[in-house]
């Protein structure tokens, strides 16, 4: 199979879509995404305490190989609905650090031009959708995006994340559902850090909400969030299954929040011993050694990180604000847009068998 990307490229496809066996170039790719997410993350915190960065500041500090897993998985034409401690999926569908750090400082040359100073953000051009605050609106989004799909018969998947503090919403509920209902092309990951802001998942649910899958008719799995060859695994066969017409897979992403919600947040309610036990897991750490025992030099991948990074916050600092005017500018379409293939939005709806 061909290797996937040294740096943060153009979208990420694997070869033959059905890898059993990484190769080396994948594992170091998996590794560099992971070092790119933490190092443009750590940047990005030093610059919200230099005041540079509006609002708060959130992370995905020790939940790395969630996102970059899972979106390795992915193919050019599928759809991702990443959440707020996803940058890895951003990355991994080419999106540029220097766009990144611009977004985070509210920048003419951030992702969403300025509009945004913040983590709700998407560039629809490399399939990723423009995050939804409310939590967790994107399970349905990508499952109305999965509904799409199967109506014009498209061999294509949607995923989306969220969080454990999630399923305790009626979305998550009614997503689950229908998605099963009629069994849709989506990929539920459930990142199960542990805490959902200062609320521990003991005081969350009774039952693991992975076990939900099977009573909503679908497959359920719990993964090791900290390996991201394991999250790469699990996506791959979901999504086989999923453009396979098996059906909606939900997967529970297992890791654990290492920061505070945000960087206002010192968290003083998290117990240190499990901070202390999650850091002997911590992912990168993980696929450090691994691509270490290949014989790869991740020193110098750390170093040729660091650097990009360092240019990329560069490059952002020197991107001027928005201009007002431009304000409105896509906020709304110019024109509509076709739902079917015919007249009606719902044309695709009988060749998709319902
Ligand atoms: C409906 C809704 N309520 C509250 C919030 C504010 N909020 C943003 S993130 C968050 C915590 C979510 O916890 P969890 O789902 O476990 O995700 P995590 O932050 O741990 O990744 C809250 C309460 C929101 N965005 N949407
Ligand atoms: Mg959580």
């Amino acid at each position: 199979m061909e290797m996937a990307t040294e740096t943060a490229g153009p979208v990420h496809v694997p070869a033959d879509r059905a890898p059993q066996q990484l190769t080396t170039g994948d594992r170091v790719a998996l590794l560099r995404f992971m070092l790119l997410m933490r190092s443009i993350e750590a940047r990005a915190l030093t610059l919200y305490r230099q005041g540079k960065v509006p609002g708060s500041f959130y992370d995905g500090y020790g939940q790395e190989a969630v996102s970059v897993g899972a979106a390795f998985a992915m193919a050019a034409e599928d759809r991702l609905c990443i959440l707020h401690r996803d940058l890895g999926a951003h990355l991994v569908r080419g999106v540029e650090p220097e766009r990144i750090l611009g977004q985070y400082m509210g920048r003419a040359g951030g992702v969403t031009g300025g509009r945004e100073g913040n983590v709700h953000f998407g560039d629809a051009s490399r399939g990723c959708v423009g995050m939804v605050s409310m939590l967790p609106d994107m399970m349905v989004v990508a499952t109305g995006m999965a509904m799409a799909f199967k109506l014009r018969g498209e061999r294509r998947a949607a995923i989306t994340w969220f969080g454990d503090g999630s399923t305790s919403r009626g979305d998550f509920h009614e997503a689950l559902n229908w998605a099963a209902v009629q069994r849709l092309p989506v990929i539920f990951v459930l990142e199960n850090n542990q805490y959902a802001y200062s609320t521990p998942t003991d005081r969350q649910f009774a039952v693991n909400p992975v076990h939900r899958a099977e009573s909503y008719g679908m497959v359920g799995e719990s993964v090791d969030g900290n390996d991201v060859e394991a999250m790469f695994d699990a996506v791959r066969r979901a999504r086989e299954r999923a453009v396979e017409g098996g059906g909606p897979t939900l997967l529970e992403a297992v890791t654990m929040r290492m920061h505070g919600h945000a960087a206002h947040d010192d968290m003083r309610y998290v117990p240190p011993e499990l901070l202390e036990a999650w850091a002997e897991r911590d992912p990168i750490d993980l696929q450090a050694a691994r691509v270490a025992a290949l014989g790869v030099d991740v020193d110098a991948l750390r170093a040729e990180v660091e650097a990009e990074v360092e240019a990329a916050a560069e490059a952002a600092l020197a991107m001027p604000m928005p201009d007002p005017a431009t304000a409105t500018d896509g906020v709304f379409a110019d024109e509509a847009v076709p739902l079917g293939d015919g007249d009606a939005p719902w044309s695709g709806w009988a060749e998709a068998g319902r």
